[in-house]
């Protein structure tokens, strides 16, 4: 007998130490017991502590690989995360279908601060990508500059650039508030007509990897029929039990262990 499957689609560059992107796109989707599927964007040479060099996949292999993919087998949900060049968002938008809940992870500059998508592709991820998006999951720093609002240092501006992100397009915009301060680290779901602060302890030490992890459970949640505020619930659970079990090699930083 043929089983039904619940899958997810995961667009995103290569991590070759498992700690981000595809590879630990993937890891997630299987914790949310999901089949994981992947779509390659880009290669990168990295560890948790550096990226060193990124070389993006032809943009026509991007387009192939998806259409491939979705002729076989539909996912519940799709998350993107890096996607290097404006050409590669197009390749996307091109072939991904309209009903299909998606989430995007504004990947813009790694933790270690190399640039994970060109300068001039922002545009284009908001106008072909963003503008359709279920959810969009931006840190801070993607917020300040999908938004425009220059440092965003409270939680007050974290609500006002989520409702700017908002207007470009998504259903809903999970502003992370990571990188702020305090005892906690607060993230808001905000859509049309509410705001809902998800709340854990905040660690002292930045993750590699958490936001990649954080989108992916939710997508994968997603997929399997949850709700958007259990879907995101549950990823939160999911990640802070990772985080609280990360480890880092010599390099010293720590990567999310789910
Ligand atoms: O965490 C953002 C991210 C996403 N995708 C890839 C990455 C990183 C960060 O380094 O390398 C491939």
């Amino acid at each position: 007998m043929n089983q039904q499957y619940v899958a997810a689609l995961s667009i995103a560059g290569s991590d070759p130490s498992g700690g981000a992107g595809i590879q630990m796109d993937l890891k997630t989707f299987a914790k949310t017991g999901v089949w994981g599927m992947a779509v390659i964007t880009a290669l990168t040479a990295q560890n948790a502590a550096r990226v060193t060099n990124s070389w993006p996949v032809e943009p026509d292999a991007v387009r192939e690989q998806i259409i491939t993919v979705l002729e076989d087998m539909i996912p519940g949900a799709i998350k993107t995360g890096m996607l290097a060049d404006s050409e590669i968002i197009q390749a996307v938008a091109d072939t991904i279908p309209k009903n299909i809940p998606l989430v995007i992870d504004p990947v813009m500059i790694s933790t270690s601060g190399y640039r994970l998508l060109d300068d001039d592709a922002t545009d284009s991820l908001i106008k072909q990508l963003l503008s359709r998006a279920f959810l969009v999951t931006p840190n801070i720093p993607e917020a300040e500059i999908l938004s425009g609002i220059k440092n965003i240092s409270s939680e007050e501006d974290m609500k006002k650039a989520g409702k700017i992100i908002l207007s470009l397009g998504a259903e809903y915009v999970m502003m992370k508030g990571g990188h702020l301060g305090g005892e906690n680290s607060e993230d808001f779901l905000i859509s049309k007509n509410e705001v809902i602060n998800f709340s854990s302890i905040r660690y002292p030490y930045s993750i590699h990897g958490s936001g990649c992890a954080f989108s992916a459970a939710i997508t994968g949640y997603l997929a399997s029929g949850e709700d958007i505020i259990t879907s995101c619930r549950k990823a939160k659970n999911l990640i802070s039990q990772g985080i609280e079990r990360a480890f880092c090699g010599k390099g010293k930083m720590k990567m999310v262990n789910l």
